[in-house]
C-alpha cells in the first residue's frame, strides 16, 4: 500500500494530484509540523531532512516531490514519463526548469508576502525575485504556441511539475494576463479530472 506523508496544500500537493492522475490507491498521513513531527525520531527515519512530501510503498521509502511522482508514473502510469526516447528527455527538461529555474524565485516572493509580517518584509528580495520572472514565463508561453501539452500531444508529468508551480503566480499575485498561451493551457489542466478531485482534498 502506497501512503504519502503531507498535506495536499503544500509541497506535497502535485504528489497528491499525480496519485490522482495514476489512479493509485494510497493512504494520507498529515504531518503536524507546530508539534514538530517532522522532527520526530520516527519521522527523520524515513526522511532525513525533516520535510514533507514522502512518499512509502511497502518497505520501499522515496522523498522529493518530483521524484515520488517520477516513481509514481513509472509503477502506474508510465505514459506521464513521454513515451519516446525524445519526450522522456523533454519530460526530464521541464521538470528540472520548473524546480531549478521558475519555482526559486516564485517561492521567495511567495515566503516573503506569506510567511513575513508586512512591516518586516525584504522588499529588494521581492523586487530582485519578481524580476526574473517575466523571463521564465515567456519561455513557457512560447513553448506553449499552438500547443496543448508541453511535450508530445498528451499530459504527462511536464504538465504537472510545471503548472504546480506556475499556478503559484496567483497567490503572488503576480499579472500573468500578457501571457496567453499559457493561460490557454492552464484553464484546460483545470478541466482535469483528477485535478479536481486533488482541489476537492484542498478545501
Ligand atoms: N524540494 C522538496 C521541498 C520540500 C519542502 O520544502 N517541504 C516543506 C513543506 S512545503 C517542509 O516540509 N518544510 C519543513 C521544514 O523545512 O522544516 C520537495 O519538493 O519535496
Amino acid at each position: 500500500m502506497v501512503t504519502i506523508y503531507g498535506s495536499p496544500k503544500s509541497s506535497s500537493g502535485r504528489c497528491f494530484w499525480c496519485l490522482e492522475e495514476a489512479q493509485v490507491p494510497y493512504d494520507a498521513k498529515s504531518i503536524n509540523f507546530k508539534e514538530k513531527q517532522h522532527k520526530s525520531e520516527d519521522f527523520l527515519k524515513i526522511n532525513p531532512n525533516g520535510k514533507v512530501p514522502v512518499l512509502t510503498d511497502g518497505e520501499f521509502t522515496v522523498w522529493e516531490s518530483m521524484a515520488i511522482n517520477h516513481y509514481l508514473a513509472e509503477t502506474h502510469k508510465p505514459e506521464l514519463l513521454g513515451t519516446t526516447v525524445q519526450n522522456k528527455a523533454l519530460v526530464q527538461q521541464w521538470t528540472l526548469w520548473a524546480l531549478a529555474e521558475l519555482q526559486p524565485p516564485i517561492i521567495d516572493v511567495f515566503i516573503q508576502l506569506v510567511f513575513v509580517p508586512e512591516d518586516r518584509r525584504d522588499l529588494k528580495a521581492i523586487e530582485k525575485a519578481t524580476a526574473k520572472l517575466p523571463s521564465l514565463l515567456e519561455t513557457l508561453n512560447a513553448a506553449l504556441l499552438n500547443k496543448t501539452h508541453l511535450v508530445g500531444d498528451a499530459f504527462s508529468l511536464a504538465d504537472l511539475h510545471v503548472f504546480s508551480v506556475a499556478s503559484l503566480c496567483r497567490d503572488i499575485k503576480f499579472d500573468t494576463s500578457s501571457y496567453k498561451n499559457m493561460n490557454a493551457w492552464m484553464l484546460k489542466i483545470l478541466e482535469r479530472p483528477a485535478y479536481k478531485n486533488y482541489q476537492k482534498l484542498c478545501n
